[in-house]
């Protein structure tokens, strides 16, 4: 069994409502347990500005499933949600699900880079990571809490609580 944390972003269709269907989505993943949920994080767009605010959440997922095999299921879910992917990459959308770790280990291939090349850069990542893990070290040694410390909020605030059903 291996413990993926996975991130979750929405700025677009109610983010909010978007955040809680795809928890609930992830609880039905085969062969998966969610075992830890942070709470609803609202976010200024990071990267591209011109575009709406977000939410974002981070959870625990226990799974038995390889890494491509998680990517599978949840890009699965992101397009049941109804992600258009346009042109731009970094523009808005009803869904984003990143694997943000796999247990410790470190994946660079077509599909799949874990890290997430971007988490510790992202305080939308680092701090609901912070709050359900503090004590988890990256595949560097770096502390989850350290980073979370060490990063300007750039306006991320808890907005409400998600729902573990
Ligand atoms: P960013 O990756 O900067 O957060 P994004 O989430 O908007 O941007 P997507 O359009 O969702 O990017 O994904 C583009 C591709 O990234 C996916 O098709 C997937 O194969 C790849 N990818 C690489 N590493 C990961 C990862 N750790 N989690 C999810 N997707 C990943
Ligand atoms: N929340 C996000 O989830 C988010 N996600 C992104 C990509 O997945 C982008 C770009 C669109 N920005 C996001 N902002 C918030 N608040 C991330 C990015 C940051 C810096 C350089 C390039 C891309
Ligand atoms: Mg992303
Ligand atoms: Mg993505």
């Amino acid at each position: 069994m291996a413990t993926a944390y996975i991130g979750l972003g929405s700025n677009l269709a109610e983010p909010a409502k978007q955040i809680q269907l795809a928890v609930d989505a992830i609880g039905t993943v085969a062969q998966s347990r969610i075992s830890a949920v942070s709470s609803l994080y609202f976010s200024r767009p990071m990267g591209p500005q011109d575009q709406p605010d977000y939410m974002n959440a981070v959870l625990a997922l226990e799974t038995e499933l390889t890494p491509l095999a998680l990517l599978d299921a949840l890009q699965a879910i992101e397009q049941q949600a109804g992600r258009v992917r346009k042109g731009n990459r970094w523009g808005p959308r009803i869904l984003d699900l990143d694997i943000i770790l796999y247990d410790a280990q470190v994946i660079n291939s077509e599909r799949l880079i874990i890290p997430h090349y971007g988490m510790t850069e992202r305080e939308f990542v680092l701090l609901p990571l912070a709050e359900i893990a503090p004590q988890l070290s990256l595949p560097s040694g770096e502390l989850v809490s350290d980073l979370s410390k060490a990063i300007a909020t750039n306006g991320l605030k808890i907005y409400g609580k998600l729902q573990l059903n």
